[in-house]
């Protein structure tokens, strides 16, 4: 219960009702909000806050852009949902539209952005088998320590985070955990005949905004070839813009065999994800052997394409490198004894916080909050600071000063 600030009788209203009637598997900042627009939100009490979270990466088109609200409201007026039973006229539109955009054969249509993880480990399991010619269920999967790559039982079976993992057992089989940003450990595991992939995120994102020394993305691509194994991208959160460039791959231009995506594939508007991959992946599958109810939907292929356009047409990519580096720059020259490192590209950023106080992070948020920008720490003493990519330079100024004067409440 949120007792212990006193909020307005609005906002306490509805914090009581998830209390009483939720789940309590989130801790979200005390803040009701009821409007989205852009860069900005706005809480029941009427107060407007830039979203520095964007929805986790889901809104890097802003909150509701009007492109994308208008493809879903006229497709929601026609046609949502066949199901898989039939065709339809909107699905082979958005596959070729989104493979001829990303540059691969085929793409897998699913719906949230663990569904499209768990999608790609089946993949990577059937061309184990019936391609790379591995015995039937010893395929192996190299993934990295400190991952974050979604919440069903098998895709927590490889998390290092005991907190994602305590009480969920038992576990899936078929994973073995590497350092991140380490080549060597990466070689080293490859010696391994059994293994089908490597599946990594660019940056690690819940881990803090992790960044990978220049050259990563590179050295898995040549020992992935070398040892034929597929190098699977996580860009889920990464992807679409977010770090500079269309895919956080692109800052390398390095292909992976396969890429994943979800969040702002839809710009925010209802859960839209993909896995994309060439023929000789994609065709191990064979009708009947995978699929979901909801996935490739005419209204998600009508909210995908316009929020791909979107991106593109308003070069988002571009704004969040520039401004990126605007607001590392800026955060820098606060020079403020209570940050300790400011990383990221993009508009994909963090902060660490060093203070006595364990609780330093979440109190700085909430002055946030106070001072209208809204941020969460992740981990303790990290702050991700991913705002929507249409931010422009006067807004990223001013939000750098409503930092500014909310580290005072560290002082
Ligand atoms: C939460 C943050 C976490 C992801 C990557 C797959 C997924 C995610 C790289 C699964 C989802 C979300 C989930 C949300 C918090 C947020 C998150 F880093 F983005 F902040 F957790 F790491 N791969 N990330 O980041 O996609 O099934 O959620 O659509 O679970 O608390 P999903």
């Amino acid at each position: 219960m949120h007792t212990a600030i006193q909020y307005s009788a609005n906002t306490q209203h509805y914090l009581d009702l998830e209390d009483k009637y939720g789940a309590h598997n989130y801790h979200p900042l005390p803040v009701v909000l009821n409007k989205g627009a852009g860069v900005h939100v706005w809480d029941v009490d009427g107060k407007q806050y830039y979203d520095f979270l964007s929805g986790y990466s889901a809104v890097n088109q802003g909150h509701c852009h009007p492109k994308i609200i208008a493809a879903l409201t006229e497709q929601a007026q026609t046609l949502t949902l066949t199901s898989r039973a039939f065709y339809n006229n909107l699905l082979g539109e958005y596959e070729q539209f989104i493979t001829s955009f990303f540059g691969y054969d085929k793409v897998l249509p699913v719906n949230t952005g663990v569904e499209a993880v768990e999608t790609a480990i089946k993949l990577c399991r059937k061309w184990a088998y019936q391609v790379k010619g591995i015995k039937e269920g010893a395929a192996k999967i190299i993934v990295c320590s400190s991952n974050f790559h979604g919440r069903t039982v098998a895709v927590i079976s490889f998390s290092t985070d005991p907190v994602s993992t305590k009480n969920f057992g038992p576990f899936v089989e078929g994973f073995e955990v590497i350092p991140y940003n380490d080549l060597p450990a990466l070689e080293k595991a490859l010696q391994d005949k059994n293994v089908a992939a490597f599946l990594f995120e660019p940056i690690q994102g819940e881990a803090g905004v992790v960044v990978p020394d220049e050259g990563y993305y590179a050295g898995i691509r040549a020992l992935c070839t070398e040892y034929k194994v597929l190098m699977v991208a996580d860009e889920i959160q990464t992807g679409l813009c977010r770090t500079g460039n269309m895919l956080a791959c692109d800052h390398e231009q390095v292909r992976p065999d396969m890429i994943i995506l979800g969040k702002a594939l839809s710009g925010g508007v209802l859960p839209v994800s993909a896995v994309l991959a060439d023929n000789e992946i994609m065709l191990t599958i064979q009708p009947g052997e995978h699929g979901s109810t909801y996935g490739g939907n005419p209204l998600a292929c009508k909210v995908a394409i316009a929020s791909l356009k979107v991106l593109k047409d308003e070069n988002m990519a571009s704004n969040a490198a520039a401004m990126g580096e605007l607001l590392r720059a800026e955060l820098k020259k606060l020079n403020s004894p209570h940050i300790s490192v400011i990383r990221g590209r993009g508009l994909l950023n963090a902060i660490v916080i060093k203070h006595s106080n364990p609780e330093a992070a979440w109190d700085l948020c909430l002055a946030l909050k106070e001072n209208g920008l809204l941020a969460k720490p992740t981990h303790g003493d990290k702050i991700r600071f991913a705002p929507p990519l249409l931010i422009n330079k006067e807004q990223v100024l001013d939000c750098v000063k409503i930092i500014e004067q909310s580290l005072k409440v560290l002082d």
